[in-house]
Parts: C-alpha cells; sequence; structure tokens
C-alpha cells in the first residue's frame, strides 16, 4: 500500500523544522508499504494539488496530523481526500483532545475514518495493517491488558535515517541568498534544524499546557546511546554535504531530570558528537552551573525558557509558581557568561495582567541579555485545566477558536482588560522588541563577542521576529533589510575587517609554503 502522511500549513512560516511525527510513523511502517510525506509549510498545496497528487501516486491511505491552530485546515483537506475515497486517519494532539469532532459524533460534519488518540508508536502498525486490509476501526488507543491508557516505552527507538531523507526542502536559508554564501560563507548556504527527542512527558502541568495531559506526568526516555546515536549520524552527513545542522531537542523540559540530563550530555560530549543545539529548559532547572556548564561543552546554544510572566501572581493563577521571576536575569546572564542565549516566551492575557503588561515586561527584559523575547495571547487549548475553568465562568467568548482561526485574538475575556485592550499590549510588545533600534542595542550589548556570535544572533532576531510580522515574500525581507540597515552595515564592516585580517596572518605562510613547494 502506498501511504501519505501529511502536515498542513501553518500560514506562518515556511520551512522552519521538519516534524517529527511524520518521520518517526515512517520509520515505524512495516517495509512492504511505501510512505510519502508532505509538509504543507515546505510545499504548499491546495485541496485539488493533494487529491490531484493522491491520485497520481495511487495513495491507499493518508494520515494527517495537526495541533489545534491548523486543524481548520487539516479538515478541509481531509473532506476533499475523502470525497475522492481515500481513507483518512488523523493524530496528534487536537484530535485526542476532541476525537468526537474529527469523527463528526459531536453534530457536525465528518472529517477522518479514523482517529489515532495519544501516541502512535504502538498503534500506528496496527493501523497500516487493518487499512490494508480495508478494515480501518473508528479509534486507535494505545492501552493496557487492562483497558488503560498505556504510554509507550521509548526503548527501543527507531532511527530515523535522517542522512538518506531528503531535506533540502527544510533549507532554512533563504533562495536567494544561498549562492552568496555558498561561495564565502563555508557551509552554511544550507542549514537544517532537526527534531530531536529524548523523552516525553512533564510533571508540572500548567493549567494551559497540554503536555502533561497527553504525554502524562511520568518521564520516559530514551537511552543516551539511541540519542548519541543519532547525533553522530546527523554530524557525519553535515560534514559530508559540508551543510550546517542545528538540534531541537523538542522534549518539553530537556532538564527535567537533572541527572539524567547531566549523563546525556557527557555522553555526547565524551563522544564527539557535538552538534549545536537548541532546548526548552524551565528557568528553575538552570539554576545549577554545572548543568549549565554541560550545556555549553556539549554545544547548547539556544535556550528556549517558558518565562510566561514577570507578574509571580500571574504564575501562581496558571500554576507555575516554579518559576521564580526574581531570578530570571540571574539564569539568563548564567548562559550568557557561556554564549548562550534564551528565547523567552510570554503570555500576555493572564488574569492579573492590566494594560502596561507590555512597557512593564519590556523594561524587566531590557535589564537581562540580549535573547530572543516571543509573546503569545493566552489561549484555551482542549482538555485543558484552563479551557475548563474559562468555560465554567462563562468566560469564553469563542469555545470553538479553532474551526474559525485568527492568528493572536483572543478566544476568551481577560480579568482585568479588555480584549481589544490585550491585543494591543501583544502588539506593542513584539513591535518593541524586534524594532530596528532595539536590535541595534541587542547587538551593542554583546559587542564584545565574536562577530560570528553576533551575526548569528542578529539574524535569529531577523527570523524571529517573523513569527508574529510573517515575512513571506521577497518584499517583506528587502523591507526588513532596509530598515535594519545600519546593524547590516556594522556587521558586514566588521566581518569584512575580520576577514581581511586574517587573510593577512595567513598569507606570509602561504607564500613561505609556496617558495618551500618551488624549491622542492
Ligand atoms: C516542536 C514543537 C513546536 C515547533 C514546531 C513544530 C515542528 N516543526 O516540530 C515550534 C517550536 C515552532 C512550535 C511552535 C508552536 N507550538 Co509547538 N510544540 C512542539 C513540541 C515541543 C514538540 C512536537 C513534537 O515533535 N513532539 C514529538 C512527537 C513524536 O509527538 P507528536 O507530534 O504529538 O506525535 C505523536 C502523536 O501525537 C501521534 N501523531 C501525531 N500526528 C499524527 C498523525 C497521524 C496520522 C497519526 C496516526 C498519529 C499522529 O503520533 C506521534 C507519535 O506518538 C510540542 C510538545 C510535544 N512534546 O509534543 C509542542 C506543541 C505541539 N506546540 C504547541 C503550541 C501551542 C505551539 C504554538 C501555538 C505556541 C505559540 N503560542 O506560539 C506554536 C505554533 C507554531 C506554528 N505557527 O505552527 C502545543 C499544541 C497544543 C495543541 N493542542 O495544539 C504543544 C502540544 C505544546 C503545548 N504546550 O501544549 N512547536
Ligand atoms: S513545564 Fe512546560 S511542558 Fe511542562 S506543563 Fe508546564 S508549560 Fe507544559
Amino acid at each position: 500500500m502506498k501511504i501519505l502522511l501529511y502536515n498542513p500549513d501553518n500560514g506562518v512560516t515556511r520551512n522552519f523544522m521538519p516534524h517529527l511525527w511524520m518521520f518517526l510513523l515512517q520509520s515505524l511502517t512495516p517495509a512492504e508499504h511505501q510512505v510519502f510525506l508532505i509538509d504543507g509549510n515546505a510545499r504548499p498545496m491546495n485541496e485539488q494539488q493533494l487529491v490531484s497528487f493522491i491520485r497520481e501516486q495511487q495513495i491507499g491511505l493518508v494520515g494527517i496530523g495537526s495541533m489545534t491552530r491548523m486543524v481548520a485546515r487539516a479538515y478541509r483537506m481531509a473532506d476533499a481526500i475523502r470525497a475522492a475515497g481515500v481513507p483518512v486517519v488523523m493524530g496528534g494532539p487536537h484530535v485526542t483532545e476532541v476525537p468526537d469532532e474529527a469523527l463528526g459524533r459531536d453534530g457536525g460534519p465528518r472529517h477522518a475514518d479514523a482517529v489515532a488518540l495519544g501516541e502512535a508508536d504502538e498503534t500506528w502498525p496496527r493501523i497500516v495493517a487493518d487499512a490494508g486490509r480495508g478494515e480501518l476501526q473508528e479509534i486507535y488507543q494505545p492501552l493496557d491488558e487492562r483497558g488503560k491508557e498505556r504510554k509507550p516505552s521509548l526503548q527501543p527507538y527507531p532511527s530515523i535515517p535522517w542522512e538518506k531523507l531528503d531535506l533540502e526542502q527544510f533549507n532554512m536559508v533563504p533562495k536567494v541568498a544561498r549562492p552568496l554564501l555558498e561561495r564565502h560563507a563555508n557551509g552554511w548556504h544550507s542549514v537544517h534544524l532537526i527534531p530531536i527527542e529524548s523523552g516525553r512527558g512533564c510533571p508540572y502541568g500548567c493549567e494551559f499546557c497540554t503536555v502533561t495531559g497527553f504525554f502524562g506526568d511520568s518521564i520516559r526516555f530514551r537511552s543516551n546511546e539511541s540519542v548519541v546515536s543519532e547525533l553522530l549520524r546527523l554530524k557525519k552527513h553535515a560534514r559530508k554535504n559540508r551543510s550546517q545542522v542545528i538540534v531541537f531537542f523538542i522534549d518539553d523540559n530537556f532538564a527535567i531530570n537533572i541527572k539524567r540530563t547531566k549523563s546525556l550530555l557527557k555522553d555526547i560530549i565524551d563522544a564527539g558528537a557535538q552538534l549545536p543545539w537548541i532546548a526548552q529548559i524551565s528557568a528553575n532547572l538552570l539554576r545549577d552551573e554545572e548543568l549549565v556548564d554541560l550545556i555549553e561543552a556539549s554545544h547548547g546554544k539556544w535556550i528556549f525558557i517558558g518565562m510566561e510572566s514577570i507578574d509571580p501572581v500571574n504564575l501562581a493563577d496558571v500554576n507555575k509558581s516554579f518559576n521564580k521571576p526574581a531570578e530570571y536575569a540571574a539564569v539568563l546572564e548564567r548562559l550568557a557568561r557561556r554564549d548562550i542565549y534564551a528565547i523567552t516566551s510570554f503570555i500576555v492575557g493572564l488574569d492579573n495582567d492590566m494594560p502596561g503588561v507590555a512597557d512593564r515586561t519590556l523594561e524587566q527584559i531590557a535589564g537581562w541579555p540580549p535573547g530572543l523575547p516571543v509573546f503569545g495571547q493566552l489561549t484555551p487549548f482542549p482538555a485543558t485545566p484552563l479551557y475548563d475553568r474559562l468555560l465554567k465562568a462563562g468566560r469564553l467568548t469563542r469555545p470553538k477558536h479553532w474551526l474559525e482561526f485568527a492568528p493572536y485574538q483572543m478566544a476568551n475575556t481577560p480579568l482585568k482588560m479588555s480584549i481589544g485592550q490585550t491585543h494591543a499590549e501583544l502588539d506593542k510588545a513584539w513591535t518593541e522588541s524586534y524594532s530596528p533600534q532595539r536590535n541595534a542595542s541587542a547587538l551593542a550589548a554583546i559587542a564584545d563577542k565574536p562577530t560570528k556570535i553576533r551575526v548569528m544572533h542578529f539574524a535569529m532576531r531577523m527570523f524571529f521576529r517573523g513569527i508574529y510580522f510573517p515575512q513571506m515574500t521577497k518584499r517583506a525581507w528587502l523591507k526588513l533589510i532596509v530598515d535594519n540597515r545600519r546593524s547590516i552595515l556594522n556587521l558586514a564592516r566588521e566581518a569584512i575587517g575580520n576577514w581581511r585580517a586574517a587573510k593577512k596572518r595567513v598569507d606570509p605562510a602561504v607564500a613561505h609554503s609556496r617558495g618551500n613547494t618551488q624549491r622542492a
């Protein structure tokens, strides 16, 4: 059977990072089947184009995965595929949280023939076998003998053959810049961000988050050897292709078990498996100096920290009191001393937020080492304690917000400001954080760092700005370049100066070696 795994595009970023679920399920598919992958972010398609592809390739089963924010698009695609007579199975966080919607059991239209609830590592081969026999069931769920939900072990973990896959569609470097970088920046014409998971589960249970409900509060890890061998294969692949691979450890809290994280990082270092990496780690776990030393030595570069708010009352409201705003600055300085920077994430519209929250947050951020702040509105994802609380309080203005998805629009009434005021705060936070002035002052704050680090910092700022201000056209990029021309020129001047200085230092040696050759 030919199987297509499809991930709908998010309408914001193009070819950012492959979605792990597709590659994982591909690796778990019995070898007699052929699997095609289409990620709409890298290969945008409308319903007709997708159906034509499915007909041409004679696909017999389509699997669609989606987060809540893309689910309306996923349903539209699924409807078109089913209308063409091909069965659709849907999986991922959203259908797990509201399975009746996809199956049309809530009074709405049906979008999927079957749904895979929860982690599908064990159920996927069964789904494929049933579909092959034409006996697809409606619901698949990993259950133990007593009918209780079972979380799959990550030992053993399938080997994802990244090195054999066509990843060029996920090259993050804009096409226009590739030829120049190929000539002058060794390997930087091709940059891939590769998702690797080292464990699943988070016990913290923050009120707004789906992770504890979905993956459970007991944490499961892959073996260190399995992670190290994946890194070594990626490293070899990058070297062979003269490209850059950056790893995103997508664990929800990469240091949730500090002892185990330290042992993994030590094994990575001992095996020489270091690649630049990014991970999500909560601020409370970054108090440990030894851990941060190991992060540096294993080439950790950016840490995503869910700060959520600088207000302890807000943090208590969402069950995240383990975050201590008073220590944010110290944590970020501890990282910055080792040239590790943070992506700091904030929620706007929490119950104790009032007009002025953006200014108050920006003021704090300005006192920290430069990083990449990101802001989102409080979002009640289905099946979270937050959703239930707001529903009970009659505060959901759009209870099925995902069916009429609108980026950065509240779906509930905040407590101490209006929806309009919340949107204005969010807009202010993004606009000021990525203004040309803020970009220049971020560079000035790390003026003593090597040019390479500053260029990387600046490039990341340009990309992160695009999360809120979509940069999907050449025109948008051009405007960004013009607006930030001062910073770009300064960095270019600095880089050319370094290059000339390095050339001068190298030239006498080159002349000397040529001389030797001539004499020989
Ligand atoms: C990596 C990641 C991202 C990446 C992007 C995705 C990518 N390219 O990988 C980045 C960092 C950009 C990102 C951004 C966001 N993310 Co995110 N992200 C994750 C994260 C940490 C890992 C995803 C992952 O690969 N997991 C590992 C795989 C193996 O698990 P999985 O995807 O669930 O797949 C398993 C099952 O679900 C199932 N399955 C999945 N799909 C399918 C399909 C079929 C057919 C079948 C059979 C089975 C199946 O099988 C898989 C194996 O068991 C998850 C949290 C998490 N731990 O999953 C959040 C998560 C998915 N993100 C979330 C959110 C909310 C966001 C943002 C909206 C945050 C924000 N406020 O801006 C943005 C939106 C991005 C956008 N514009 O699209 C939520 C989604 C909740 C929901 N109900 O939709 C999650 C669950 C985290 C959370 N805190 O609740 N994210
Ligand atoms: S610590 Fe992060 S992953 Fe864990 S429940 Fe809180 S927000 Fe979710």
